[in-house]
């Protein structure tokens, strides 16, 4: 059997600048395919932008650009990010590529074909923001007399020619397949709400376009383009080849084993993605996975209140390491989180510099010092070693579980469990009392705490991929060695490590 882990992204419209919220999606996926990756899975890792739609033409059009230059700027501007952040996908899909475009028009003849697709015409609620259609009962009355949708996203009347996607014809099935797949919307409330949406009746749903131009045309009606989200959604099996379904690159990965989400964007990937799969013989992904939204010191994050979070500037004030840290660490993975200064401050400071800093500073230190700056060969264990081994050792499970739920914060908190009780080892073996009392024991005291180290940096390489890497080479842990099998290893007696340096500065305001 292959061990493969296909993991998606959204694609990100390009009608703006890229931010946190955009940094957040790709940062845990990012997270998961590294810790894939070192448990030995064969890992695709897709991100990209989604360019085509009404949304976009509009801000091109504002930015006095064609659509095409207008995308191809912020398109890399996304990309550059992904750098920046230092996230390892594997590939960037962008919806106006050639290949695309192919997908996108194969799986619109598979749903025509299939009699899914039939021509009508479109009188009803549109949000431009969303690119999404609303009905009546979902809308309220701004205090200006607008309507607006529930996303908060203003709508206008359209009514136009449309090929309709017979979406009410799937509903039963779309519940049989929650049923039959427990964990295919998570987190649990979210499933709730879409099993409720479902189960309130589908109407078939509007997926071509006449009134504008921006997009793929649909086969054979090129007066109508493709519904940008029928568009975008197909991104996630134009990257592994379709419609080539019988190559290995489709073969192996799909299903995609998660589509991460946030919140907003789950009933495009939860109700309609599987309808459109199913409607076209393929099959749905694993699991649909829909995070929580950040607000900045309280407030909603939007262009117009001009708070916007800039992850380059926090990354630029903070440091990548600690960013990525923070942002998994703060808010327990699927909820809504609050970004504020303070708490970045006091996690930079107190968790990473203080536990973790400090516990791989002052046991480095004193190997540099007091052994000759190589690995001490260690005596007999006492139970507090053995202790304090074990529980570096029972993390390589933890965690395993824990990633699979895409509980980020709780394998931070599970490692952070082994720091604390390291640097209380420290205190309590008080080593440096030991240097002349008892050298032997001091260098096994030492050699526990080096290669509790050890362990400690391999798992938050995914997390932190800088600072552990510092640490790793610090004890001089060859490349090879840095994955989960390589756990089980010890740190060679007598080995030379490099000069001690901190990976964890404190924040000085
Ligand atoms: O919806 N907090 O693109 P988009 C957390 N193109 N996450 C946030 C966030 C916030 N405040 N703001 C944005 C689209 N996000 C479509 C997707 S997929 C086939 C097509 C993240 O640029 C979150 O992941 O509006 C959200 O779902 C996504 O950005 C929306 O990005």
């Amino acid at each position: 059997m292959s061990n493969t882990y296909y993991v998606t992204t959204p694609i990100y419209y390009v009608n703006d600048a890229p931010h946190i919220g955009h940094a957040y999606t790709t940062l845990a996926c990012d997270v998961l395919a590294r810790f894939k990756r070192m448990d030995g899975y064969d890992v695709k890792f897709l991100t990209g932008t989604d360019e085509h739609g009404q949304k976009v033409e509009k801000s091109a059009s504002a930015a006095c650009m064609e659509p095409q230059q207008f995308t191809d700027n912020v398109s890399q501007n996304f990309r550059d990010l992904a750098e920046f952040m230092n996230f390892t996908h594997d590939d960037f899909i962008r919806t106006t590529e050639p290949r695309h475009k192919a997908a996108c028009q194969a799986i619109w003849k598979r749903l025509f074909d299939a009699g899914d697709i039939y021509l009508g015409s479109y009188e009803g609620w549109y949000a431009v923001r969303d690119e999404a259609f609303y009905g009546e009962g979902e809308l309220t009355t701004g205090p200006d007399g607008k309507r607006i949708a529930s996303s908060g996203a203003e709508v206008e009347w359209i009514q136009e020619p449309s090929y309709f996607f017979r979406l009410s014809a799937w509903e039963d099935r779309l519940l049989q397949f929650y049923n039959d797949n427990p964990n295919f919307i998570l987190p649990r409330t979210r499933r709730n709400e879409v099993i409720s949406f479902v189960k309130g009746g589908l109407q078939d749903l509007s997926v071509s376009r006449t009134t504008f131009k921006w997009g793929v045309p649909v086969p054979s009606d090129d007066a109508h383009i493709v519904y940008v989200w029928l568009d975008a959604l197909t991104n996630y099996i134009t990257a592994i080849g379709f419609p080539e379904t019988e190559a290995d690159s489709f073969t192996q990965y799909w299903p995609a084993d998660l589509h991460m989400v946030g919140k907003d964007i789950l009933r495009f990937h939860a109700v309609y993605w599987p309808a459109f799969l199913m409607a076209a013989g393929l099959e749905p992904p694993k699991r649909i996975f829909a995070h929580g939204w950040w607000t900045n010191e309280g407030q909603k994050i939007s262009k117009s209140v001009g708070n916007v979070i800039d992850p380059i500037e926090l990354v630029n004030k903070y440091g990548l390491d600690q960013v990525r840290y923070f942002l998994l660490r703060e808010v327990p993975f699927g909820n809504d989180g609050d970004f504020s200064q303070q708490a970045m401050v006091n996690r930079m400071n107190g968790e990473l510099a203080n536990d973790y800093g400090n516990l791989a500073q002052r046991v480095l230190s004193m190997i540099a010092k007091d052994c000759d700056r190589q690995v001490p060969a260690p005596g007999k264990f006492t139970v507090d070693d053995e202790n304090l081994l074990a529980q570096a050792m029972a993390l390589e499970e933890a965690l395993r579980e824990r990633m699979d739920a895409l509980a980020f914060h709780e394998c931070l908190e599970v490692i952070w469990r082994v720091i604390r009780a390291a640097n209380a080892y420290v205190d309590a073996q008080a080593p440096w009392k030991l240097r002349k009392e008892d050298p032997k024991r001091m260098g096994t005291v030492l050699y526990v705490l080096a290669d509790t180290i050890r362990q400690l940096a391999i798992l938050t390489q995914p997390f932190m991929p800088d600072a552990s890497a510092k640490l790793l080479n610090q004890l001089g842990v060859g490349d090879k060695d840095r994955t989960i099998s390589s756990l089980s290893l010890r740190l060679i007696p007598h080995s030379a490590l490099l000069a001690p340096q901190g990976v964890f500065p404190r924040f000085q305001e």
